[in-house]
C-alpha cells in the first residue's frame, strides 16, 4: 500500500529544497544524521541509563547512548551530560523538576523580548507551576539589562535564574548571572539552545564554567536530530550543595532520575543515536567554519537590510539570528511572514522589544542563516536573499510580483542541492 504520508514527505521535501529558509531555530541534517534518525533503534525500548536499563537486550543502545554523552561532554566541556530529553522543553522541565519546588520563584528573560516559554510564561508548565519574574532588554539600546537583573533578583529572590533566549542576538555574560545567582543564593541554568554550535566552536562565550546546569536543543545550531540535553560543569557545587551535598554523583542523579522517571518515559534511542552522530561532525574543524560562515552570513545579511531602511533590533547579532523591526515600513509580522511565504522564503514573525503589537500580528520577524549556511550559502548570496526579501516585502499586495519572486527563489535555490 502506498500511504498518502509518504507522498507528503516527498512535497515537504521539495518545499525544504526549493525555498529560502530563516527560520532560526531550524537547520538541514546531514544524511548520516538522518540515516541514525531513521534506523532500527526506533523499535527498542531502554527505559533507565546505559547498563541499568528497565529493558532486555539493551547492549547495543547502551553503547550508542554511552557514546552520545562522551561526545557532547567533551564538546562542551562538561563533566557530565543526558542525552535522553526529547526536546530542549523537555529539558527544561526536568531541570526545574530537579532543582525547585512547586511555587518557587523563577527569574527568565521576558519572552516579549526574546525569551522563551519554557522560561516562565504563563501559558506554559513554567509559569503555571513556579512563580515567574523577568528580566528584559533596555529600551535605548535593546542589550539585556543586567542592573535590572540585579535589582529583580535582590527584590524577588527566585531559586532559579535562567540566562537564554530564543530569540536574543548577542552574547550572554554568564559570569555577571554568576555573580547575581550567588548572591541572592540562586541555582543558574543557562539554556544555550540556539547558539549552541557557536558556543562549542569558541565564537561565543561558554557558560559551562559558570553555570550550575546547561540545556541546549540538539536541533538549531548544532545540525543535529530534534532533541535536548542536559550538562553539568565543573562548577557544580554552588549552592546546589546546599541541596546536593558538594557532590556531583548526586546531583547527576537527581537530574537523570527527572529525565526518568520524572518527566520521560522511554528514550528515543534513534534519536540519540542520531545525536551521537551529529555530535562527532560538530567536533571537525569543518564545523567551526560552518559557524562562522554562518556568524558572518547573519552579520552580512543584517547590515544589507540596515541598508534597505528596515531596522534591526540592537542593531546587529554576535550571533545565528536577528530580528527585523518593520516598523520603519508600515509593515507588520504577520504580513511580512505571509509576504515572504508566497515568494517561498520561510521566516516566523516575532515581538521585538516593547512591542505594541500582540503576539499573532507582532512588529518584527526573526531571521537565522542555519539553514542557508548549511546549503553552502555564502556572503554574496545574502546580497541575492536580501534583495529578494526586500523585493517582496515592498510589493507584499502584488500577486503577480511575489510569484516572479517565488520563480526567482526557486531557480537561485537549484545552485545548493538538499538530500539528492
Ligand atoms: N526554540 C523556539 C524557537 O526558537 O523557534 C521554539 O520553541
Amino acid at each position: 500500500m502506498q500511504d498518502i504520508i509518504f507522498d507528503i514527505i516527498e512535497k515537504e521535501l521539495h518545499r525544504q529544497r526549493e525555498g529560502i529558509e530563516l527560520i532560526a531555530s531550524e537547520n538541514f541534517v546531514s544524511e548520516a544524521v538522518m540515516r541514525a534518525a531513521g534506523s532500527c533503534l526506533t523499535n527498542k525500548y531502554a527505559e533507565g541509563l546505559p547498563s541499568k536499563r528497565y529493558y532486555g537486550g539493551c547492549e547495543f543502545v547502551d553503547e550508542v547512548e554511552v557514546i552520545a554523552r562522551d561526545r557532547v561532554k567533551q564538546l562542551f566541556g562538561a563533566e557530565w551530560a543526558n542525552v535522553q530529553p526529547h526536546s530542549g522543553a523537555q529539558a527544561n522541565a526536568a531541570v526545574m523538576l530537579a532543582c525547585i519546588k512547586p511555587g518557587d520563584t523563577i527569574l527568565g528573560f521576558d519572552l516579549s523580548h526574546g525569551g522563551h516559554l519554557t522560561h516562565g510564561s504563563a501559558v506554559n508548565f513554567s509559569g503555571k507551576i513556579y512563580r515567574p519574574t523577568f528580566y528584559g532588554v533596555r529600551k535605548d539600546n535593546n542589550l539585556v539589562d543586567y542592573d535590572q537583573l540585579r535589582e529583580v533578583a535582590r527584590r524577588e529572590k527566585p531559586k532559579l535564574i535562567i540566562a537564554g533566549a530564543s530569540n536574543y542576538s548577542r552574547d550572554w555574560d554568564y559570569v555577571a548571572f554568576r555573580q547575581i545567582a550567588d548572591e541572592v543564593g540562586a541555582i543558574l541554568l543557562a539554556d544555550i539552545s540556539h547558539p549552541a554550535g557557536l558556543i562549542a566552536t569558541g565564537l561565543l562565550n561558554n557558560p559551562m564554567p559558570h553555570c550550575h546546569v546547561v540545556t541546549s536543543t540538539t536541533h538549531k545550531t548544532l545540525r543535529g536530530p530534534r532533541g535536548g540535553v542536559i550538562m553539568v560543569g565543573k562548577d557544580h557545587e554552588n549552592p546546589m550543595g546546599l541541596k546536593f551535598k558538594d557532590k556531583l554523583r548526586k546531583m547527576s542523579s537527581v537530574l537523570d532520575g527527572a529525565v526518568f522517571p520524572g518527566t520521560q518515559g522511554g528514550p528515543l534511542m534513534h534519536t540519540i543515536a542520531a545525536k551521537a552522530v551529529a555530535f562527532a561532525e560538530d567536533l571537525q574543524p569543518e564545523f567551526k567554519s560552518y559557524c562562522e560562515q554562518l556568524r558572518t552570513n547573519a552579520q552580512v545579511l543584517a547590515a544589507l537590510m540596515v541598508e534597505k531602511g528596515y531596522g534591526i533590533v540592537s542593531g546587529g547579532t554576535d550571533n545565528h539570528l536577528f530580528s527585523i523591526d518593520l516598523r520603519s515600513k508600515g509593515l507588520n509580522g504577520k504580513l511580512a511572514e505571509e509576504t515572504l511565504g508566497k515568494a517561498e522564503i520561510t521566516v516566523n514573525k516575532n515581538m521585538v522589544p516593547y512591542d505594541t503589537e500582540s503576539p499573532m500580528i507582532t512588529s518584527g520577524i526573526r531571521i537565522g542563516t542555519p539553514a542557508m549556511t548549511s546549503r553552502g550559502c555564502k556572503e554574496s548570496d545574502m546580497h541575492i536573499i536580501a534583495d529578494f526579501m526586500d523585493r517582496a516585502l515592498m510589493n507584499h499586495d502584488k500577486e503577480e510580483v511575489l510569484k516572479g519572486i517565488k520563480g526567482e527563489v526557486q531557480e537561485f535555490m537549484k545552485a545548493f542541492p538538499l538530500y539528492q
